[in-house]
Parts: C-alpha cells; sequence; structure tokens
C-alpha cells in the first residue's frame, strides 16, 4: 500500500510534536500581526502568541467558531491581503447563512497535497479514472478533489452532480474506476444504475470517496454491495480547508488525520472540556499551515472520537473516528437526545427498509413527536395497508428499542423521497420557536 508522503504520514511523538508546536507559533503570529478577531479573544485572555510554550498551552486559548466567520463575512478573518487570495470558496450553508474562506497559492497546493494522501490510502493510483460527481462551485467538494486527484495523476473527468444520465454514459464511455461523491449521491447512483440496467459488478468501478456528509455502516454495505467497490470516507470543512483534513485508508478503521497541517482536539461539548482519546465528543481544529485562513481551536461542531493506535497500513498519524453527527442536530424528543445517526443505524438493521429516510419533528401541544418517514424496497411495498401497517408496526418498535423514544413510521413508496445531487437534509424541523 503506497504511502503518499511517508515523512508526514509516519510522523510521531516528540518529532511531530516539535513540528506542531512550532508552526502553531507561527498561527499564532499570523492571527496577532493581521489583527483577525481572533487577536481581540486572545488579548481579552490575556494573552499573546508568546504564552504559548508548549502543546499543552493550547488548552489554554480561547474557541473560535462558525459565528465568527458570519459576523466577519465575507473576508473578516483573512490574514492576509486580498491580492494573496487566489481563490474563495464558501460552506454549503445547510444550517445558518453561508461562511466565506479564501485560498492564497500556497493553500491551493496544501490542499491538493492533502487530498492526494487521502486519495492514495483509500488506493487511488496514475492509471485510475476517477468521476467528480461533487458539485463544482462554491462548495469545496468539486475543486478540492478535482486538483488532488490530478496531483495524484489520474485522470479526472469533472463530471460534477446531478444528471444522472450522464454519469452512466461518462463511467461506460471512459471507464470511470474512481466514484467521488456524497454517499447520499452514491445511493441513488446505484438505485438509478439498476433502473437503467448498468452493470456494476462488470463495469471497471473500484473505489468509492464519499465524505461531506455522516453515513451509517449500513450505508457503507449497501453502496459496496450494490456496486462492488470499496467505500471510503473522508472528512473535512471549509472554514479549515475543504476536503483532505481526514480520510480512511483501504482498511477502513478511522480516518487519518494530517496531522502535520492540524491539532485535533475532542472536547466535552457542554463544558469545553479536552477529552480524552476513545472519548466521543466536539472535534476541535487549529490549523497550522493555512495562509489565508488560520484558524485556531475552530469548534467543528462535529462529534467524532480519536485513536491514536497505530494503523495497519503503516501510517502512524491519529485517526478520527466516523461522524456520528453534529452537536447541532441532536434532537431532544422528550427528554431524550437522539442524533439522526442513531434512527439511520436503526432503520437500516430492518430487513426491507431502504436507506432514504427524512426524520420529521413535531410538538403537539408541550410534547415533541418524532416521525420518520422512510422508503421501503420493490419487494415490502404493498397496496394492502394493514400489511404495510403490520411492517410499520414492527419497525417502530425496533426504533423504540434502539432510540429508547417512541416514533411513529410512515412507509414510503421506493424511490418517493427527495434525492439531491449533494448532502442529504435528512431532519424536517415543524416546531415553530
Ligand atoms: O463538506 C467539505 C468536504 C467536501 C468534505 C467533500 C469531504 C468531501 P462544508 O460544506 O463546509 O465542507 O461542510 C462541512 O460537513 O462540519 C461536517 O458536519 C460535514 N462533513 C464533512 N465530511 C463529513 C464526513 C465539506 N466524512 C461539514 N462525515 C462538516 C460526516 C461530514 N460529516
Amino acid at each position: 500500500m503506497k504511502i503518499w508522503n511517508e515523512k508526514m504520514e509516519t510522523l510521531t511523538g516528540s518529532e511531530l510534536e516539535a513540528l506542531q508546536l512550532e508552526r502553531l507559533g507561527r498561527t499564532l503570529t499570523a492571527v496577532w500581526e493581521a489583527r483577525t478577531p481572533y487577536r481581540a479573544r486572545m488579548e481579552d485572555a490575556g494573552l499573546t502568541p508568546g504564552s504559548v510554550a508548549s502543546l499543552d498551552d493550547l488548552e489554554s486559548l480561547p474557541f473560535s467558531r462558525k459565528t465568527d466567520f458570519r459576523e466577519n463575512y465575507p473576508f473578516g478573518m483573512m490574514a492576509v491581503p486580498l491580492d494573496r487570495v487566489v481563490r474563495v470558496h464558501a460552506s454549503s450553508g445547510t444550517t445558518g447563512s453561508r461562511t466565506m474562506v479564501g485560498y492564497t497559492a500556497g493553500d491551493l497546493d496544501t490542499w491538493a497535497e492533502l487530498v492526494a494522501r487521502f486519495a492514495t490510502a483509500a488506493g487511488v493510483v496514475e492509471r485510475d479514472v476517477a468521476q467528480v460527481s461533487f458539485t463544482y462551485g462554491l462548495f469545496t467538494g468539486g475543486f478540492g478533489l478535482h486538483y488532488g486527484l490530478e496531483k495524484v495523476g489520474a485522470t479526472v473527468v469533472p463530471a460534477s452532480g446531478g444528471n444522472t444520465e450522464l454519469q452512466f454514459a461518462l463511467m461506460r464511455d471512459l471507464g470511470t474506476t474512481v466514484l467521488v461523491s456524497t454517499p447520499t449521491y452514491a445511493l441513488h447512483l446505484a438505485d438509478a444504475g439498476r433502473a437503467l440496467g448498468f452493470d456494476f459488478q462488470s463495469s471497471g468501478l473500484r473505489i468509492g470517496l464519499f465524505g461531506a456528509e455522516p453515513w451509517s455502516e449500513g450505508i457503507r454495505e449497501r453502496i459496496e454491495k450494490s456496486m462492488g467497490i470499496i467505500a471510503t470516507d473522508n472528512y473535512g470543512l471549509s472554514e479549515v480547508l475543504g476536503p483532505g483534513v481526514s480520510g480512511e485508508c483501504e482498511l477502513k478503521q478511522g480516518m487519518h488525520l494530517a496531522e502535520d497541517h492540524f491539532i485535533a482536539e475532542v472536547i466535552d461539548p457542554a463544558t469545553g472540556q479536552r477529552l480524552a482519546d476513545g472519548e466521543t465528543g466536539e472535534l476541535v481544529l487549529t490549523t497550522l499551515t493555512r495562509e489565508a485562513v488560520p484558524v485556531v481551536r475552530f469548534r467543528t461542531g462535529d462529534l467524532t472520537r480519536l485513536t491514536r493506535e497505530p494503523c495497519g497500513c503503516g501510517r502512524r498519524n491519529a485517526r478520527m473516528s466516523k461522524v456520528l453527527g453534529r452537536t447541532d442536530d441532536m434532537l431532544i424528543i422528550r427528554g431524550v437526545n437522539v442524533y439522526p445517526s442513531q434512527v439511520e443505524r436503526a432503520l437500516l438493521e430492518v430487513e426491507g427498509i431502504e436507506p432514504h429516510y427524512l426524520i420529521v419533528v413535531d410538538r403537539h401541544g408541550e410534547l415533541d413527536s418524532l416521525e420518520v418517514w422512510v422508503e421501503v424496497s420493490e419487494g415490502v411495498f404493498s397496496d394492502d395497508t394493514r400489511v404495510m401497517r403490520g411492517f410499520a408496526e414492527r419497525v417502530e418498535a425496533h426504533l423504540k428499542s434502539a432510540l429508547n423514544v417512541r416514533a411513529s413510521v410512515s412507509l414510503k413508496e421506493p424511490n418517493s423521497l427527495e434525492r439531491s445531487p449533494g448532502k442529504a437534509k435528512r431532519i424536517l424541523d415543524r416546531r415553530s420557536g
């Protein structure tokens, strides 16, 4: 198994710490000298870049958040003059307003390097034909994967998202071997391919690079089985870089973090206290090499856990588990905390359920109610309402035991819920206020 940057991906212990500390110093000096909004926060805490003498001192630094980007929209978070910025991207803005980020030429080089690392880790090589079915635009997915895969030397097909027939025409005509998209879109293509008579098993498709939204192991299994590929996960966010922060190797045992470019911490989202490896909490990232928009202790809102156990692939960096969900996606239903990912996991344990669902939250009087709309497979769907009711009750009983809260289930015909070429919308919140 090839490692893209053997030296940097196998750094550990004091060597890694020395590099991180030196680069952290540069990040702090950059935000300080550029007088970004973070400088004021450091001053309020009585800190200067000189206050951080060891990596442990990082814990004394204040957090930054997505709201900092919103309040300083569009360019207030930048640490370089606009003439050094050669590109901008923005977060997809599914929750709240858009956040804008900039890249220097150096940032774009780093970005391509980090995408090349995880693509290589997933098994992508020069002779691969990689179809990028992420939307190209302000979203970081399209351009991010594009340049990283070019760097690997793969033949990149900038298909962009949507237009299902074009996706299959390109796969067929060009012999696509690597599919790049959200897991939701991959599922959609798996279904559509079946309907169009596309034979995945005899196609050259062999690797999926999927990311940008949470997806359970159940969804991974379905994609792998229906497409006959290995489906890998990769993670990132616009405020920190875009894709490339972490990604799985072929062993699929957590996403390898580019620790020479980011410091990752996991905190208790309620208290802000740092948690030990193995404990689940909110991921906090500090950039070490970002020039245009360095961020310090950025609260990602994503729930995960870290491990530093060495991986069988030979990389020695820390790995993060699949993202469980976002802190702001947690639903509190009659006092019980429920994450969409738990609902997804429980649903997929039921034979005959398709991985297309929507969680509908409503309020009746004082009480919150949870309803789950979910598609069933062709084999299960029936016009007989008694049969369907019986099946729905089985799913409800399973959800109750998995979530500890009652959810009513509304079964939907195959292919009836909206499909998205990008990130799936999983929650419809009808509670007012
Ligand atoms: O989604 C960057 C990206 C593009 C990552 C392509 C991977 C592949 P944003 O639009 O700013 O950037 O959204 C970032 O998406 O905070 C997570 O909540 C979620 N997210 C990204 N990757 C994953 C993943 C891109 N692999 C937000 N698993 C993040 C779960 C993910 N959630």
